[in-house]
């Protein structure tokens, strides 16, 4: 395919006929409205809110302000031309207390979202759980009916399993797919071990416990909305292309505690339906925890109609020693591991390095690794730069066109080899919050102005645009 209008030389690269390309968001990272219409808190307004967080107390009260603004932002994804658009439903807008009471207006909200989607041509993906958990479930309120504990009860994983009822009965004739959990690591070791997350706890236990309920809540989800007659069912996990530093046996060790963590505690229940074998006697503790019931990994092992893959760049580890005195929390974060940096590329604004054959070789180890891998999408994949509206109006990012160019041919690549993937989605149709390093990090292919919440479609935009069109033409040409 030729790129000559585009506004870089390279070619588009070439995809398989009929793979559909994609934009995604999440609702806390774009939506603000925090307290409108009905909406309770989340576990990421109380972190957001707390001092110290987040970049510059950088909070999603605001955001993209998409909840007022998303009829223009579904008219940018018409003119992009995407098959496919990956957002995720707010939890507490749909239930403020987590359980109980059904907020009508929650509802409206993503009815007149998804009905103008299809009415621009693009399907809707919905993402379940991307992170902001009602506050009620954590902590519960005076009036609260709810426990609280968050992820670390299982109360939690029940709750899940209603919402995700509640939204498939609601929306499920017209929702092409479903996500689950957005990167359950994320919540469960980045939220409840590491701290930088919310809840912002730093326990081992409660880590563990987060991780195994979390997994808990997706199967339950599972039999939900096949119930409820959903159509594809699948979960979002960020899994890693780990190398080690060097072949030194410390450093393979390292890297085999860092493959459990990142990578097993994940695909080896959700795919083989089982924990990964723990060598490790810390590993027991998740295996074989208190909150473990009978039955559970017959669960969390159903089958589903895709794995959703989120990457951005590859990990190298090294072998370091324990920092934690707490045993539990060397298993859920301390592994006696540290990342280390030999890549010689360029590096995007969040620090990372960017290598798009590491996405190959993920996807095609996982295909050699798991006999019953399901189809695979490409959930999010996308770079953070240093975009500015230029005096001519417009956003130069050549260097995030270069990164989607290359890490689509990854994707490619591997289809080539006989991994079945089916689309991709890029991070992000809008610049957003990010999380702990707030307003900082840019990894839109629209740019926002947040004093005035102007949307500035980027080069990399129209890029896009143009390579769907032709992806589009192609898959026309060669489909009888
Ligand atoms: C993923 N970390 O996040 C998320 O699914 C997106 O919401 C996010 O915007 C995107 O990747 C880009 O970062 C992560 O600090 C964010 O470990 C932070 C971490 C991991 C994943």
């Amino acid at each position: 395919m030729s790129n000559a209008s585009g506004p870089t030389a390279r070619p588009f690269p070439e995809l398989p006929a009929g793979f559909r390309l994609g934009a995604a968001t999440a609702a806390y990272q774009i939506e603000g409205a925090h307290d409108q219409d009905g909406r309770g808190p989340s576990i990421w307004d109380t972190f957001s809110h707390t001092p110290g967080r987040t970049l510059g107390g950088a909070t999603g009260d605001t955001a993209c302000d998409h909840y007022h603004r998303y009829r223009e932002d579904i008219g940018l994804l018409r003119e992009l031309g995407v098959d496919d658009y990956r957002f995720s439903i707010a939890w507490p807008r749909l239930l403020p207390e987590g359980t109980g009471p059904v907020n009508a207006k929650g509802l409206d909200f993503y009815d007149r979202l998804i009905d103008e989607l299809l009415a621009a041509g693009v399907a809707p993906t919905v993402t379940l759980y991307h992170w902001d958990l009602p506050q009620a479930l954590e902590t519960p309120s005076d009036s609260g009916s709810a426990a609280g504990g968050g992820w670390r009860v299982r109360e939690t994983a029940e709750a899940f399993a209603e919402y995700a009822a509640l939204a498939a009965e609601r929306f499920g004739d017209r929702v092409e797919r479903w996500i689950t959990l957005n990167e359950p690591y994320c919540s469960a070791f980045v939220g409840h071990a590491e701290g930088r997350h919310a809840p912002g706890a730093e326990e081992g236990r409660g880590a563990l416990a987060a991780a195994h309920h979390l997994l808990v809540a997706h199967g339950l989800a599972v039999r939900a909305l096949r119930a409820a007659g959903a159509r594809e069912i699948g979960i979002t996990l960020n899994l890693d292309r780990l190398h080690a530093a060097t072949d030194g046996p410390e450093d393979q060790a390292a890297l085999r505690r860092a493959e459990v963590l990142h990578n097993e505690v994940w695909t080896e229940p959700l795919l083989s339906g089982r924990y990964p074998a723990h060598e490790d006697e810390t590993w027991a503790g998740l295996a074989a925890g208190p909150w473990r019931l009978p039955g559970d990994l017959e669960l969390i092992g159903a089958p589903l109609d895709f794995l959703g893959v989120n990457f951005y760049r590859p990990v190298t580890v090294t072998a370091a020693p324990h920092r934690a005195a707490d045993p539990e929390l060397r298993t859920a974060v301390d592994i006696g591991v540290t990342e280390v940096d030999p890549y010689g590329t360029r590096h995007t604004t969040m620090g990372w390095p960017v290598v798009p054959e590491a996405l190959t070789e993920l996807l095609c180890g996982l295909h050699a690794r798991h006999p019953r891998l399901p189809p695979i999408w490409i959930t999010e994949n996308g770079s953070a730069e240093t975009d500015t509206v230029a005096p001519d109006g417009r956003v130069h990012d050549t260097a995030r066109i270069d990164y989607l160019t290359d890490h689509l041919a990854a994707v490619s690549a591997a289809v080539t080899a006989g991994v079945d993937v089916r689309g991709y989605y890029v991070w992000s149709l809008l610049d957003n919050f990010e999380w702990a390093r707030g307003y900082g990090q840019r990894f839109g292919i629209v740019h926002v102005d947040y004093d005035t919440l102007t949307r500035t479609p980027k080069d990399s935009y129209h890029w896009y645009r143009g390579l769907i069109t032709a992806h589009h033409a192609r898959t026309e040409e060669t489909t009888p």
